[in-house]
């Protein structure tokens, strides 16, 4: 009986009622029609686990796992759930959300890692594959971890020779991941008051790598068996990722791979060509990425593509890898990370390249179905299935590694085996923001550097500032949550800063063209953004790049007008369909830095009432920011809103607003003037 229960045939994901977006459905029908399951038909035949999804299973030990379900009465009359140890309820969900945290600040500190041991290498020059690009960034980098950039020689002051400023700059960053003594140094670009808060409260990070060891320490049984001085760790580990790993991962990026400015491209799974070589790139270290890009690139690999009857050759990203690439070079997206196994149903995808972070092991059994090479290129990321081929990548021989891929890649051309189906959607997209290019689309020549940012929030043409970013998750609508939370905040002249899988779900429904400005915004945003000529919805890269948002709230900080520090601006965080623990080590330190972050899908504390209440409504005492959960996207906007009229009235700018809102003509005379 049992035997025949097991081999009923699993469910099937409806492809309407699983995304919003028609390319997915299509290829989703298709996956299904061929006998390929994807994540989305497994959602449908895994059900999440009840106390896990509470945040109340403790498996830290071998005498559990200990499960902590929430009486369905409740523990209003006093919580006795207790592990064998004794761990209260709170201090499971505490331990399993810092121990998220920690693997969440790993993941981008271990990339940035990386990123700066490619840095020194290129720095002294012991690799040709990679040189220094953006000095002026470097200029600017150096003194924030204390690298002088002019000497003083008989009492003249000179600049200093910028191979000698790359390598300390690069030893200064490494340092950052291991040091002895002191702090993580980027803290201190956050506003003053922020630091000093910091301190106060003893959350200022001593190096990257320390505070994510402390955290497994911490919660190794019997040791931290208080909520609170577990969120105080989770706290600083999660300030060692926003102001440390990830945004030296960003700056050592722009710097040998050059900062973002404003391109154009395209996005969804329609950019792949059926006539040419599509070499789809998926993972999050623009290491790889961009030698593969460059070389793709070259006459000779164009040459040999046409050889073998193709036209060309395609390149599209997935995840952030997708991002990083499409804000350097323009290379279009192809999807996000739900999309991944679906770019190789297309049967056109002729060589799927992966690196770390977001990649499912299910590419492999997908890949089988077709002719697609699935290469890995990472030491620390490996597949099990035997059709994975590896080609380790490293930086000593990062071109000739990435004329193998390629090359095996255009071989591959004349192997198609299935028919080719690529969907036609795509649309066009504006990215490549950042720090820089929003101080010279936003910025003033005279006042301040975001003065005209700052200038449009004070009068009330911008609301607010959002931040929306974060994953695809397969327990709820692909791209449904993202693009409804983005068009409320829009239509609620609230300005939005997107990255990760939230920007590339924007790009495939053309928000990210300032044309969108006439059709979703309000009227105030809209006008700023047809005066300007920049989209509502401003692409800042991948989630490493979140760090952008944080320096970017400091810009708007310093430009004055809007308080003292990132807790006073009107802005919000967001990540409506969050699935990883990086999502979580990212919210946290938004919600460090004085933001209120909303969280979309479910949050694993439910299960812990107590520390949820921490988590919502206690950080933002300490903090002036704090976390939410709200599963309903436009009461997720509405929430976000809510908050940012409460930061608007704390200003005093709320008046400002309501003339806006209420009388046009007004508005249009008080513009004038
Ligand atoms: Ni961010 Fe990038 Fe996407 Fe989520 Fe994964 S790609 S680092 S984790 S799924 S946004």
């Amino acid at each position: 009986m049992a035997e025949e229960k097991a081999k009923k045939a699993p469910k099937v994901a409806d492809p309407k009622a699983v995304s919003v977006d028609t390319a997915t459905q299509e290829m989703l029908k298709r996956a299904q029609d061929l006998g390929i399951d994807t994540a989305f038909d497994r959602a449908e035949n895994l059900k999440p686990c009840n106390i896990g999804s509470q945040g109340t299973c403790c498996k830290n030990c071998g005498m559990g796992p200990c499960r902590l379900p929430l009486p369905k009465s409740g523990v209003e009359d006093g919580d006795d759930r207790k592990g064998i140890c004794g761990a209260t309820a709170n201090t499971v969900a505490a331990r399993n959300f810092v121990r998220m945290i920690a693997a969440g600040a790993a993941a981008h500190s271990d990339h940035g890692r990386a990123v700066a041991e490619v840095f020194l290498s290129a720095a002294r020059k012991e690799t040709d594959a990679y040189q220094i690009k953006d000095t002026q960034k470097l200029l600017e980098v150096a003194p924030h971890l204390g690298v002088e950039t002019t000497v003083e020689k008989d009492g003249e002051v000179l600049d200093r020779d910028i191979d000698e400023i790359a390598v300390e700059v690069g030893e200064k960053a490494i340092a950052e991941w291991g040091k002895d003594e002191g702090e993580v140094l980027y803290c201190k670009r956050a506003p003053e008051p922020r630091y000093e808060l910091w301190k106060k409260m003893g959350v200022v990070p001593r190096n990257i790598d320390r505070e994510i060891v402390e955290i497994m320490h911490r919660t190794h049984i019997g040791v931290d068996q208080d909520y609170k001085n577990l969120m105080k760790q989770g706290t600083r580990c999660a300030i060692a990722d926003g102001w440390g790993g990830s945004m030296l991962a960003t700056d050592l990026q722009d710097i040998l791979f050059g900062t973002p400015y404003p391109l154009q491209s395209e996005a969804n799974l329609g950019i792949m060509k059926e006539d040419h070589v599509n070499i789809i790139i998926h993972g999050h270290e623009p290491i790889l990425s961009e030698m593969i890009v460059a070389v793709a690139q070259s006459q000779e690999m164009l040459d040999y593509a046409k050889e073998k009857g193709a036209k060309g050759i395609q390149m599209g990203g997935i995840c952030c890898t997708a991002n990083e690439i499409l804000q350097r070079h323009g290379v279009p997206l192809a999807g996000t990370f739900l999309q991944q196994e679906l770019a190789i149903v297309t049967g056109a995808c002729d060589a799927m390249v992966v690196d770390i972070q977001c990649i499912f092991q299910n590419l492999a059994n997908v890949a089988k179905c077709f002719h697609t090479k699935l290469i890995t290129t990472h030491p620390i990321a490996k597949m099990e299935q035997d059709n994975v081929i590896h080609i380790e990548f490293d930086e000593h021989h990062a071109l000739e590694d990435a004329k193998k891929i390629v090359k095996m890649a255009i071989d591959n051309f004349t192997e198609r085996k299935a028919e080719v189906m690529i969907p036609k959607q795509k649309s066009v997209c504006i990215a490549g923001f950042g720090v820089e290019s929003i101080k010279y689309h936003l910025g003033g020549s005279f006042r301040g550097d975001y003065f005209t940012l700052n200038d449009n929030i004070i009068n009330g043409r911008i609301r607010g500032i959002g931040g929306v970013v974060g994953c695809n998750n397969a327990r709820t609508k692909h791209n449904e949550g993202h693009l409804t939370v983005v068009k409320e905040l829009i239509k609620n002249d609230v300005i939005v800063l997107t990255t990760g899988c939230n920007a590339i779900a924007c790009a495939m429904e053309g928000l990210l063209t300032p044309e969108t400005a006439a059709v979703y915004c309000g009227p105030g945003l809209a006008e700023v953004c047809e005066t300007v000529g920049i989209p509502p919805v401003l692409h800042l890269g991948s989630c490493v790049d979140n760090s952008r948002i944080l320096l970017a709230a400091t810009e708007v900080v310093k430009a004055g007008g809007l308080g003292k520090d990132i807790s006073d601006l009107p802005v919000a965080g967001s990540a409506p369909e969050w699935m990883s623990e990086k999502a979580i080590s990212i919210g946290h330190y938004f919600v460090a830095s004085g933001v209120y972050t909303v969280f979309g899908v479910t949050l694993p504390v439910s299960g812990a009432p107590v520390f949820q209440d921490y988590l919502y409504k206690e950080f933002e005492k300490m903090y002036g920011g704090m976390w939410d959960l709200v599963v309903d996207p436009i009461e997720h906007a509405q929430k976000m809103i809510a908050h940012i009229d409460k930061k608007r009235k704390a200003l005093g700018i709320d008046k400002a607003r309501e003339r806006v809102l209420m009388d046009m003509a007004d508005r249009q005379k008080l513009d004038v003037a």
